[in-house]
């Protein structure tokens, strides 16, 4: 049987609309579900809304309906989205499902066992935005004498009964658990942040709330609801089957190999996470990777700025594999970045249209009008066409290694060099000259590249899926030679003969309008 691979994103607030953050983590998650999944795992990919909680019940006031309508209309958007920009997740969890419930309450029940929760109350300071509990010294005092959280978010005054988890008896126990696995929390600068902050000290945290009725009420103490975030965290055991741990799904899936999140919320998945599961007598995730947070044309994006930038209109515009390329290859994963269309225009022409584009168009038009539309018969390989076909077999096994540290621009860069090097083959052989001098070896050129392009269009589908396959197509591969068994050095490699279809162009200009 297959080896398991789970992976979940961040399950997102219906306050509103979704936007560009929100794809990207989904989309760096569904790159690794595809590229798993092609590389022979059993892959479960799990993606959904988070529901409950003041920020969602206040959003729905403002809207005028019952919060149950409006995170239905709301989660109905994160879906849409999902199935436009082609996510291949395997559940979609809510957190308002009876599933989901469940399983709170049964965790809720273990930390209530384990001693872990006690009732006392809360007086201090919450930012809805982030559903968030701060210290006095964590806020800054503006002009205007508000005061907000390290975010930005404003905070508020909050006096209530509330149940505490013993956090602060878990800072030895996570420090060990952090140093017995040193990959636990990537990128390493962020592993650095999140040590550095339990070293600090860590107060006890409150889970429940009585203030508002929007969540998961507490077995046994109707009065109180459970803190969003606990409610939120959960999500990733209900989709596996928990609170039967018993269950196939639960003992094949669990522990999750990966939770991607924003840096944002780094915090709650590497610190309070462990923390309630190992409190629960539930093993921890294997990782948490935090990636950067893009900004638009260097400013920061925000509702109230007005820039929030929609996936939809950006896929409307440059194309949805474009901007899928585009939204891995342009920052260092883990790092922050910029969005901006000029660099959109610059990838999308240069790299894909030119580079990867070209490449293939150039060698598909020859061997269509040279070879009878056939894949040509290679003679004895010369040293350069050698060097070709062994740096594309070598690259599957250089790029697991960088999709296992989530490196996707490495992983890009290092399939461009390949797709570089064809271009600088191509050039150099000018198999169109060859045609007249020495049809033979315009033969094995042709064959060279065809099998050079054949690897390359079976590793870029986890980035760009439909573009791949149209590629592949052209090559006449069937479904069965798609997936990365078809790659590498065992591969087995394009067939003598095989007849190929009219080449059509895989990788559209971007044509600025005039005065655009
Ligand atoms: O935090 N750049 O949900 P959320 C990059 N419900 N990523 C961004 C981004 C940006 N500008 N803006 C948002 C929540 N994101 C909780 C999570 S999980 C148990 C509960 C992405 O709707 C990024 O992944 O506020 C970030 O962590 C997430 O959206 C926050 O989504």
């Amino acid at each position: 049987m297959s080896e398991p691979y789970y992976i979940t994103t961040p399950i997102y607030y219906v306050n509103d609309a979704p936007h560009i953050g929100h794809a990207y983590t989904t989309l760096a998650c569904d790159v690794l579900a595809r590229f798993k999944r092609l590389d022979g795992y059993d892959v479960k990919f799990l993606t959904g809304t988070d529901e409950h909680g003041q920020k969602v019940e206040k959003s729905a006031q403002t809207a005028g309906i019952d919060p149950q309508a409006f995170t239905d209309r709301v989660s109905q958007n994160f879906r849409d989205l999902a199935d436009f920009m082609n996510f291949s997740h395997d559940d979609f969890i809510r957190t308002t499902e009876e599933r989901h419930k469940v399983a709170c309450q049964d965790i809720w029940r273990r930390l209530i066992d384990a001693g872990d929760i006690y009732l006392s109350a809360y007086a201090g300071w919450y930012a809805v935005r982030d559903e968030a509990f701060y210290g006095e010294d964590e806020l800054t005092t503006g002009a205007d004498g508000k005061k907000t959280a390290p975010s930005g978010a404003e905070v508020e005054w909050v006096e209530e009964p509330s149940y505490f988890f013993k956090l602060s008896a878990w800072e030895d126990r996570l420090l060990k658990f952090y140093d017995d696995n040193p990959n636990f929390i990537l990128p390493k600068t962020r592993r650095n942040e999140v040590t550095s902050f339990v070293k600090g000290g860590l107060q006890d945290l409150s889970v429940s709330r009585t203030t508002f009725n929007w969540g998961v009420p507490v077995p046994g103490d109707d009065d109180h609801i459970m803190y969003v975030w606990l409610d939120a965290l959960t999500n990733y055991i209900t989709a596996v089957g928990y609170p039967e741990t018993e269950s196939v799904e639960y003992a094949r899936y669990w522990p999750a190999d990966l939770h991607m999140v924003g840096k944002d919320i780094l915090r709650f998945h590497a610190v309070y996470w462990p923390a309630f599961l190992m409190a629960a007598g539930l093993e921890a995730p294997k990782r948490v990777f935090a990636h950067g947070w893009w900004t638009n044309e260097g400013q920061k994006i925000s509702k109230s700025v007005g820039n929030i930038i929609d996936p939809i209109d950006l896929v409307n515009t440059y194309g949805l594999d474009q901007v899928r390329y585009f939204l891995l290859r342009e920052v260092p994963f883990g790092n922050d970045g910029d969005f901006s269309q000029r660099a959109m225009v610059n990838r999308m022409n240069g790299e894909l249209a030119n580079d990867y584009g070209n490449l293939a168009q150039r060698v598909l038009s020859m061997i269509n009008k040279n070879c009878e539309a056939r894949v040509p018969e290679p003679g004895a390989f010369t040293a350069d066409d050698e060097a070709l076909l062994g740096q594309a077999r070598g690259l599957l096994a250089d790029i697991r290694t960088k999709i296992d540290v989530q490196s996707f621009h490495e992983v890009l860069e290092a399939i461009w060099v390949v797709i570089r090097a064809a271009n600088g083959y191509v050039d150099a052989q000018a198999p169109w000259k060859l045609k007249k001098e020495d049809p033979p070896r315009m033969a094995t050129v042709l064959y060279v590249l065809g099998e050079t392009i054949r690897q390359l269009a079976v590793l870029t589908q986890p980035f760009m899926p439909q573009t791949s396959n149209v590629l592949l197509d052209q090559l006449s591969q069937g479904a069965d030679q798609r997936d990365f068994a078809a790659a590498g050095p065992d591969a087995q490699p394009l067939e003598s003969g095989l007849e190929l279809p009219k080449p059509e162009g895989a990788f559209p200009r971007f044509v600025e309008e005039e005065g655009g």
